[in-house]
């Protein structure tokens, strides 16, 4: 393990994609927002899956010089590291025990709960806007053979752990009660920042006047449902709870101003829906390899 220097190291952060901007993954903009918080400097990479220590994004190399770069994954053990090695502040270190409880269980609320809601609506009900997107860098007719193995895999995990069991309509039910809950902490926690001289400072999830590590989970998601096309109903929802996107926003302008502001064009939407409902009898066809469906 690499001893603790003076000089900061250079991090490079692998998102999955190269387009500048925000990217679709939750847990990319989860660690993007953790960095910028505390304005620690970065470069973004594509990298990919396929070359990640854990074969998931995001994953960062951590070069100082001296040392061979090292590659960590998984944003909670990254964002540990660096706040082991006082490149990062432990957002929680204020905390008392109550909040830091509920701090962890609105992490595992979102990445263990939502993130398998989200999948199920991005993988399965917009398969061919989620193939693409993830799979872009696959040219056909690669991408439709490897698109039905991820399909298959995530369809395989997402039943093992659950969610699939469910009808989509009942999903999206318990999707919604999700957004609906965080709406209520939200509408709260901004009525305790009104007294504040500042005209629109952010507000955070547990009600104090610094983010805690919910906080970057939180964004992430948000995001994650504001721009990805494969998400309309995720979107929709949270659209229709004005204090989510009110605290997104303000983070946004605060720390992502450098990156597009979300706002899907609804033509591209409704071509996505439109798009999925053409091609229902491919999606059956699809399904014959995935026997438990
Ligand atoms: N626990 C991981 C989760 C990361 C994750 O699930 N990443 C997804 C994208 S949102 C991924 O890379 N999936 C590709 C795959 O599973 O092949 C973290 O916090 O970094």
């Amino acid at each position: 393990m690499p001893s603790k220097s003076s000089t900061k190291p250079s991090i490079t952060l692998y998102r999955g994609w190269s387009d500048p901007g925000y990217v679709w993954s939750p847990f990319v903009t989860k660690l993007e927002a953790r960095l910028r918080f505390a304005g620690l400097s970065y470069k973004a990479e594509a990298g990919s899956p396929r070359t990640a220590p854990k074969g998931k994004i995001p994953y960062v190399e951590i070069s100082r010089a001296g040392h061979e770069p090292e590659m960590i994954a998984d944003s909670s053990q990254i964002i540990g590291r660096l706040v082991e090695d006082d490149l990062l502040p432990d957002l929680n270190a204020d905390l008392g025990p109550v909040e830091r409880a509920h701090d962890m269980a609105l992490r595992a609320l979102l990445e263990e709960k939502l993130y398998f809601y989200q999948s199920y609506e991005k993988w399965h009900e917009h398969y061919y806007t989620m193939r693409d997107h993830a799979l872009g860098s696959i040219p056909y007719p690669m991408r439709v053979l490897v698109g039905l193995l991820a399909y298959r895999s995530t369809m395989t995990t997402l039943y093992g752990q659950g969610t699939a069991r469910f009808s989509g309509p009942e999903i999206d039910t318990f999707r919604e009660e999700i957004w609906k809950n965080i709406n209520s902490l939200l509408v709260d926690a901004r009525k305790r920042r009104a007294d504040t001289r500042d005209a629109k400072p952010c507000f955070w999830v547990l009600g104090g006047d610094r983010p805690s590590e919910a906080d970057a989970v939180l964004f992430g998601f948000i995001i994650g449902a504001m721009i990805s096309p494969a998400a309309p109903t995720s979107q929709k929802v949270v659209k229709s709870f004005p204090a989510i996107e009110d605290y997104a926003r303000r983070i946004h302008d605060q720390y992502f101003s450098d990156y597009q502001v979300w706002g899907l064009n609804q033509a591209l939407i409704d071509y996505c829906i439109m798009r999925r409902l053409l091609s229902k009898d491919f999606e059956i066809s699809c399904r014959t390899y995935v026997p438990f469906l």
